[in-house]
C-alpha cells in the first residue's frame, strides 16, 4: 500500500489530520488499532476551546457541534463553602468555550472521513515505523492477522501516550519532561440533569470534585482519588455522598442524582516529548504530550497541533516548501508548554496533595481568594482556559 500521508490512530489527532489534509487535497491513510465502535464510545474529553471550535467550524466539521454543544461563557472556582464564578467572556474580549464531548468530535470527523471515502482501517495495528530518517518512510501493520506495509513520504504518530510512533525515534532523540502527581480521577456518567449551568471546579480539604455535562439530560462528574484506589472500592452512593460533601455550600446548593452508565479511574501525569519530529515522523497530540486534565487544554492541544501540521503539509505539497513543517516542533511546543504550565498550575491549585503542610494549605487557599477577587488574575485564568489563538 501506498500513501502520501501515514496517520497512525484515530484519535482526534489522527481523524482531524486526515480530514484537514482532504481538504487540501492530500492523501492519507489512517491506521487505527481499536473497532470504530470503540473509538466513538471513548469517554474522554468535554470541553472545546474557542479555537478549537473555530478550526472545526471552518474545516466543515462544526455543523452538529453548533447545534447540539453547549457554549459556556464561565466557569465557577468552588472553595470555603461558596461559588466563585470565573468570567471567560469578559476577560478575553468574548471568548468562550463548548461543551461538546471527544466522543461526538470523532463520531463527526469518522463520517466526514467516510463520506469522502477517506481511508481510515480500524483493527489495524501499527508495529513499527521504519525509515523515519529517509525520503520514504513506511508503517508496518497487522489487519486481519496478516501484516502489511504503508509506504509514504511522510508518517505522521498521532497514536496517543501508549502508542508506537514515539518509540520509533531512536534513543537519545527525545527529550522527555514529565511529572506524575499523587492523584487520579475517578469519573463517572450519569443520567441526570447537570445540577448547574456552568462547570464546578471544587477545591475541598476531602479532594477535588468537578462537575461537568454531557448534554441537559447527561452529567460528568469527577472526584480526586488516590492513584492506587480502584473502582470496587467505590459503589454509587459512596460516590454520591463524597460528591455532596465536596460541592457543599453554605447556601445549600444540591447535587442532582441518576443512575451512573460508566466509571473509571484515570491517573495523571505531565509529559512532554521534544522535537515533535525525527526526520519524516511526525508526533501530534498525546503521543508528543499529556497534561493532567484538570486545564481541559489536552484535546485541544491535538487539534491546534494538527492544524499545524496540515497547513505545513499542504506548503510542502504544493510548493515544495519545507519551511513551515521544518517550524512545526517549534511552534507546536511553544503552546505546548504553555498548556502544560496552565494544567500544572489548575491541577495544584485546586487538589488536595496528601503531602501538603499546614503553609502549603494557606498557599493554596490565598491564590483561590486572589484569582476570584482580582480582575487582573481572573482574567489570566480565563485568557489561558478559554485558550490562545491556534495559529
Ligand atoms: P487519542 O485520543 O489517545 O488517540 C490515539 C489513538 O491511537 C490508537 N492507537 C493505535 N492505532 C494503531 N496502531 C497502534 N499501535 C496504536 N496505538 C494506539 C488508539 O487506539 C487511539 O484511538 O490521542 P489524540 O488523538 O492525540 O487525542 C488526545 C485526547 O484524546 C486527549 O488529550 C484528551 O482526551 C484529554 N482530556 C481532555 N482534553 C481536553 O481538551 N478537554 C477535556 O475536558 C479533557 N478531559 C481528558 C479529559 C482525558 C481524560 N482521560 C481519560 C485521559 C478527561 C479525562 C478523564
Ligand atoms: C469533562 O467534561 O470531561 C471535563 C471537563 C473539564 C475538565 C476535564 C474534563 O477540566
Amino acid at each position: 500500500m501506498r500513501t502520501r500521508v501515514g496517520i497512525i490512530g484515530a484519535g482526534p489527532a489522527g481523524l482531524l489530520l486526515s480530514h484537514l489534509l482532504h481538504r487540501q487535497g492530500i492523501e492519507s491513510v489512517v491506521l487505527e488499532l481499536r473497532t470504530r465502535e470503540y473509538v466513538e464510545r471513548r469517554q474522554r474529553a468535554g470541553i472545546l476551546e474557542h479555537g478549537t471550535v473555530e478550526v472545526l467550524r471552518a474545516s466543515g466539521a462544526g455543523e452538529r457541534m453548533d447545534r447540539q454543544g453547549i457554549p459556556h461563557q464561565g466557569v465557577e472556582l468552588r472553595f470555603d463553602r461558596r461559588a466563585h464564578r470565573i468570567d471567560l467572556a469578559a476577560g478575553t474580549g468574548g471568548r468562550s468555550v463548548m461543551v461538546y464531548a471527544q466522543t461526538e468530535v470523532v463520531k463527526d470527523l469518522i463520517a466526514l472521513r467516510e463520506q469522502a471515502d477517506g481511508q481510515v482501517l480500524f483493527e489495524a495495528e501499527a508495529l513499527s515505523v521504519d525509515g523515519a530518517d529517509t525520503a520514504s518512510p513506511s508503517v508496518r501493520f497487522r489487519q486481519a492477522g496478516a501484516e502489511q506495509t504503508l509506504d509514504c513520504d511522510v508518517v505522521v504518530a498521532c497514536d496517543g501516550f501508549h502508542g508506537i510512533g514515539r518509540r520509533a525515534v531512536p534513543d537519545g532523540v527525545l527529550t522527555v519532561s514529565e511529572r506524575t502527581y499523587p492523584f487520579a480521577w475517578l469519573g463517572i456518567l450519569a443520567d441526570v440533569p447537570p445540577s448547574c449551568d456552568e462547570l464546578i471546579y471544587a477545591h475541598h480539604a476531602r479532594g477535588f470534585a468537578l462537575h461537568s455535562m454531557r448534554s441537559p439530560q447527561v452529567s460528568r462528574l469527577y472526584l480526586q482519588v488516590d492513584p492506587s484506589d480502584t473502582t470496587d472500592n467505590w459503589p454509587d452512593a459512596r460516590i454520591w455522598d463524597e460528591l455532596d460533601a465536596r460541592f457543599e455550600t453554605e447556601s445549600g446548593w444540591t447535587l442532582g442524582r441518576g443512575p451512573v452508565t460508566e466509571k473509571s479511574i484515570t491517573p495523571m501525569r505531565s509529559f512532554v516529548a521534544e522535537p515533535m519530529r525525527h526526520g519524516r515522523l511526525f508526533l501530534a497530540g498525546d503521543a508528543a504530550h499529556i497534561v493532567p486534565p484538570t486545564g481541559a487544554k489536552g484535546l485541544n492541544l491535538a487539534v491546534a497541533d494538527v492544524t499545524l501540521l496540515a497547513r505545513a503539509l499542504s506548503h510542502w505539497h504544493t510548493r515544495q516548501d519545507e519551511t513551515l513543517l521544518d517550524a512545526y516542533s517549534e511552534t507546536a511546543l511553544r503552546r505546548v508548554w504553555r498548556a502544560e504550565h496552565f494544567s500544572y498550575t489548575m491541577t495544584s491549585l485546586l487538589h488536595t496533595d496528601p503531602a501538603a503542610t499546614a503553609f502549603d494549605r494557606r498557599l493554596q487557599l490565598s491564590h483561590l481568594r486572589y484569582i476570584t477577587s482580582s480582575d487582573a488574575a481572573s482574567a489570566s485564568l480565563a485568557e489561558n482556559y478559554a485558550g490562545l489563538p491556534v495559529v
